[in-house]
C-alpha cells in the first residue's frame, strides 16, 4: 500500500514511470473537469465528513476524515489477485486468466471498459445541483461520498485505460472527460445517464436502481478473464454497496415521513402534499421511470455482442460460479419476443439472451429492495404498495422499446399512451412541486427538510446530529 503518493493505489505505480507520468499528466484534466462539472458550490469552503479508500484491507478502507472536495485523494486500488486464477466460463473456462489483453479482444474489451467508465463520471455531473437542495448534512454527505467514489471508479477505469491499451486508450481516457451528462453534440454513452437529476427523490432512486445496474453490471465484468479488470470491479463492487444503501434508505426514510404525515392529517384520503409530504403515487412514477431506464443499461434482449462477450469470457453472468453449466453452447432462454408487432414465445440461444439473464437478476433484486419498502408501508398501517412496472414498460432500448405498454405490461395504443402515460411517469407538475420543497438547502446540524424522516443511525457511529459538512470560515 503506497496512499503517500502523489496518486494513491496498490498497483505499485511508482515501478512503472512511464504509466505514473501518463495519469499524472491525466490528473489535473480530471481536477479542472470536477471543479467545473462536480458538486456546485461545494468546492471550496465545505469541508465534508468522507471515508476515503487509501487500501483495500478493512483498516485502511474505513479511513474517515474531513475533506474539501477537489482534495479527495482519488486512487487506484485492485483487489488482492487470487492466486493461479483461471477464466471461469466461456469457450476458454479453465485456461488461466489473462494478465493482458490479448489481441483479437481488444477492441470489445476497450469498448465495455469505455462505456462503464462513461456512466462515472456522467453520474457525478448528473447530481452537480444537488448539494443546493439538500434535505440535511448527513444527506449532504452521502451525496458527496457517492461523487468521489464515482470519481474513484473512472480513475479505475482509466488506469485500466493507460496501462493496457496504449495510445487508443489514453485518446478513450481524455474522451471520458469531454462528454457530459445531457450535452446535444457530446452526450454520456448509455441514456440514463443524460436523464437531469435536479430533486431528491431522482437522487434516490437513481442511487436505488441505476447504481444497482451498476452492481449487476461490475458483478458481470468481476468474472471477466481479464484479471485486472476483474480485480478492479470486485473492489469497485465494495463501494456501490454504499450508494444503494444511500438510494434505498433514502427512499425508505420518505416513506416513514409520509406514512407519519397521513397519520397526522384529518383523513387517510388527504393529499400528502398539503402538508409538505411526498405522496405515494409519485413516489411510483419516479419509481416507475428509473427502473425502466435501469432495465434499458442492461442491452438488448437477444444480443450478439453480449453472446461475443461470454464466449470470449470478457463477461459472465452474476454469481457466475452458482450454475452448473458455464459454456452453454447447447442452452436455450425461453423468451417473449416482438414479432410482427405480436408477443410470441420463442427459443432464444442462451448465449444470445445474456442481456436477459443479467436482467432476471437484476430485477430479483430490485424486488427484494422493494418488499422491504412495502414491509415499512405496513408496518404503518397503509395498505397501498409499491410495484416494479413490468419490463416491456417505457422502454427505450431492445425489442419493446418500439411499441407501448402499461406498468402492467398491457399492450396500448399510441393514442392511450400519449393520453395517460403522465399518470404512470413523472411529469412538469411533479417536478415543479419537488423542487417548491426542496427550494431551501436544511443546513443545521440534526434538522431534516420536512418530507423525509432522519436516519436510523449516523455515519460511522457518529450521531445523527454531527456536523458531516463543515463550512470553513
Ligand atoms: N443506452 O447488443 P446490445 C454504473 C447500444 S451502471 C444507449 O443490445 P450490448 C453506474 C449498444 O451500445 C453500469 N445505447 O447491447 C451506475 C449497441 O450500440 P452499437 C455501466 C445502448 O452491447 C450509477 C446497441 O445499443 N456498465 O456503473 O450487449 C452511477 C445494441 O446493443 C444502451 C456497463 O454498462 C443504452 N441503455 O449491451 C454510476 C458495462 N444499451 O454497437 C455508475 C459495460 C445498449 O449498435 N457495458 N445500447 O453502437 C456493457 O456491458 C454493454 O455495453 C451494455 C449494452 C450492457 C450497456
Amino acid at each position: 500500500m503506497l496512499s503517500n503518493e502523489r496518486i494513491p493505489n496498490n498497483v505499485n505505480l511508482s515501478d512503472d514511470k512511464r504509466l505514473q507520468r501518463a495519469l499524472e499528466y491525466w490528473q489535473p484534466k480530471y481536477l479542472d473537469w470536477w471543479r467545473d462539472m462536480g458538486p456546485h458550490g461545494f468546492q471550496d469552503y465545505h469541508q465534508v465528513y468522507l471515508r476515503t479508500a487509501i487500501s483495500v484491507d478493512a483498516r485502511g478502507w474505513a479511513h474517515f476524515d474531513y475533506v474539501k472536495l477537489p482534495e479527495y485523494r482519488w486512487g487506484i486500488f485492485l483487489a488482492e489477485p487470487e492466486p493461479h486464477r483461471q477464466i471461469g466460463f466461456g469457450d476458454f473456462q479453465g485456461k488461466p486468466a489473462w494478465q493482458e489483453v490479448p489481441g483479437e479482444f481488444r477492441n470489445q474489451l476497450r469498448r465495455l471498459i469505455v462505456t462503464q467508465g462513461d456512466t462515472e463520471p456522467a453520474s457525478v455531473e448528473q447530481q452537480r445541483e444537488l448539494g443546493t437542495r439538500c434535505p440535511s448534512l448527513y444527506d449532504l454527505r452521502n451525496l458527496f461520498q457517492v461523487n468521489v467514489e464515482e470519481g474513484r471508479h473512472l480513475w479505475a477505469m482509466v488506469y485500466l485505460l493507460h496501462s493496457y491499451f496504449g495510445k487508443d486508450g489514453r485518446e478513450e481516457a481524455e474522451a471520458l472527460l469531454q462528454r457530459t451528462s445531457g450535452n446535444t453534440d457530446k452526450p454520456r454513452i448509455l441514456e440514463a445517464f443524460n436523464e437531469p437529476i435536479e430533486n431528491w427523490l431522482d437522487f434516490f432512486m437513481f442511487t436505488m436502481f441505476t447504481d444497482r445496474d451498476g452492481k449487476s453490471q461490475l458483478m458481470s465484468l468481476s468474472q471477466s478473464a481479464l484479471d485486472p479488470l476483474s480485480r478492479t470491479t470486485r473492489f469497485m463492487l465494495t463501494e456501490e454497496a454504499h450508494h444503494m444503501f444511500v438510494g434505498e434508505s433514502g427512499i425508505a426514510r420518505i416513506l416513514q415521513r409520509t406514512c407519519e404525515l397521513l397519520r397526522t392529517s384529518t383523513s387517510l384520503s388527504e393529499d400528502v402534499r398539503n402538508l409538505g409530504g411526498i405522496d405515494l403515487s409519485m413516489i411510483q412514477r419516479h419509481l416507475n421511470f428509473w427502473f425502466s431506464r435501469s432495465l434499458d443499461l442492461h442491452g438488448g434482449e437477444v444480443s450478439t455482442n453480449a453472446a461475443a462477450y461470454f464466449a470470449n469470457g470478457l463477461k459472465g453472468r452474476a454469481k457466475e460460479e452458482s450454475f452448473q453449466d458455464h459454456v452453454l453452447l447447447n442452452e436455450i432462454y425461453p423468451m417473449t419476443v416482438v414479432d410482427g408487432g405480436r408477443l410470441v414465445s420463442r427459443d432464444v440461444p442462451m448465449r444470445n439472451a445474456m442481456n436477459e439473464v443479467l436482467r432476471d437478476w437484476y430485477v430479483g433484486d430490485c424486488q427484494a429492495g422493494v418488499d422491504r419498502w412495502n414491509a415499512l408501508l405496513e408496518r404503518h398501517g397503509i395498505s397501498d404498495r409499491l410495484v416494479l412496472p413490468d419490463r416491456k414498460f417505457n422502454r427505450l432500448i431492445g425489442m419493446f422499446s418500439g411499441l407501448h405498454f402499461d406498468p402492467s405490461g398491457r399492450k396500448v395504443s399510441d393514442e392511450e399512451w400519449a393520453r395517460r402515460s403522465h399518470e404512470w411517469l413523472p411529469g412538469p407538475g411533479d417536478k415543479a412541486y419537488l423542487l417548491s420543497i426542496m427550494a431551501k438547502p436544511v443546513f443545521e446540524r440534526g434538522r431534516f427538510a420536512n418530507y423525509i424522516a432522519p436516519p436510523a443511525k449516523g455515519i460511522n457511529q457518529k450521531p445523527i446530529d454531527f456536523e458531516y459538512v463543515r463550512t470553513e470560515a
